[in-house]
């Protein structure tokens, strides 16, 4: 099979405003010193680094009204989605470097207007042990992190649903999440009301990652833009160590290679965030090199003569 390689860029957003656990704002050099760069280069692809965006600190405060840190997760995910924004607009393919996964609010809703403008159909692959469909209402935590899906949707705070306009930046029928396993109780009805597709670890064991992803990729053609959200807790604990929040029984290595390369055969993928890694509970960096090993085969390193 030959392939085209795009053009990417990397984009490090050191943050964990969002999370609760402190150290995935050093997931971005984690991920360089892991070698993803040189990786990506490696596979013949055009790589420019961005370096690391600005932000507030982390205050590490209590959560108000059902939010934590509310005013700091808008303040990056703004930075995000210019960032991510100006990328697509030039041509090239960004990847997210988190930080924590709230950043998928500011990546998603530059993809999905991105998407607008250029009449392109938008398909989020969210790879997550976890739906992030949280509310101030339901969340156990407060922590917005776990609340992205559901804020992209229009269901949220304004300042989260409306980063990208008036309009919620996408339709839950726009969305898949792959390798779900830890759902709050309000949450899970919450996803029933909205009606997201969710292949948990479930449907996995009983119908296989082969079969699930057909699935998930299925209506993708020539005119789709694919945009894949990676939070690192998706990996069975047992491979991937270096996140905040694991959840036994996730996708092993060969079922998050098989994910990876099946994205990669569709052609379509257009932009990736790598989020939730947090080298502070990992083990001598092997969680981002796993990372990293994974991305390879999304940019199609394939073990035979197929890439
Ligand atoms: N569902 C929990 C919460 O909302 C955990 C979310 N943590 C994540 N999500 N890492 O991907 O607090
Ligand atoms: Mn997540
Ligand atoms: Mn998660
Ligand atoms: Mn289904």
């Amino acid at each position: 099979m030959s392939r085209t390689y795009p053009l990417v860029s990397l984009i490090g957003a050191p943050t964990d405003v969002g999370a609760g656990h402190r150290g995935a704002r050093l997931g971005p050099e984690a991920l360089r010193i892991a070698g993803l760069g040189e990786a990506l280069v490696a596979r013949g692809v055009d790589v420019v680094d961005r370096g690391n965006l600005d932000g507030p600190r982390n205050p590490w405060q209590k959560p108000v009204a059902g939010y934590r840190h509310l005013a700091e997760v808008v303040a990056w995910n703004r930075a995000v989605m210019d960032a991510v924004g100006a990328e697509l607009r030039v041509g090239r393919l960004p990847i997210l470097l988190g930080g924590d996964h709230c950043l998928g609010l500011g990546s998603i809703t530059a993809v999905a207007r991105y998407c607008r403008d250029t009449g392109k159909q938008l398909r989020v692959l969210w790879l997550d042990a976890h739906a992030d469909f949280n509310t101030s209402q339901v969340t156990p935590s407060g922590n917005i992190h776990g609340m992205p899906v559901s804020c992209l949707c229009g269901i949220g705070p304004e300042e989260l649903t409306r980063l990208g306009g008036d309009a919620p930046a996408m339709r839950p029928d726009e969305i898949r999440q792959i390798g779900i396993r830890s759902v709050d109780p309000g949450e899970k009805q919450l996803i029933q009301q909205h009606g997201l597709d969710v292949y948990d670890m479930r449907y996995i064991d009983e119908i296989g990652m082969r079969r699930v992803m057909e699935e998930a990729l299925e209506g993708v053609d020539e005119n789709t833009h694919l945009h894949v959200s990676f939070d690192v807790d998706f990996l069975d604990p047992s491979i991937a160590p270096g996140v905040g929040t694991t959840v036994p029984g996730g996708p092993n290595y060969r079922e998050a290679q098989l994910v990876m390369e099946m994205i990669a055969d569709s052609g379509r993928m257009g932009s990736l965030d790598i989020v939730e890694l947090n080298p502070i509970l990992d083990k001598r960096n092997r969680t981002a090199k796993l990372a990293v090993d994974l991305v390879e085969s999304l940019f199609g390193k394939s073990t035979l003569m197929r890439d």
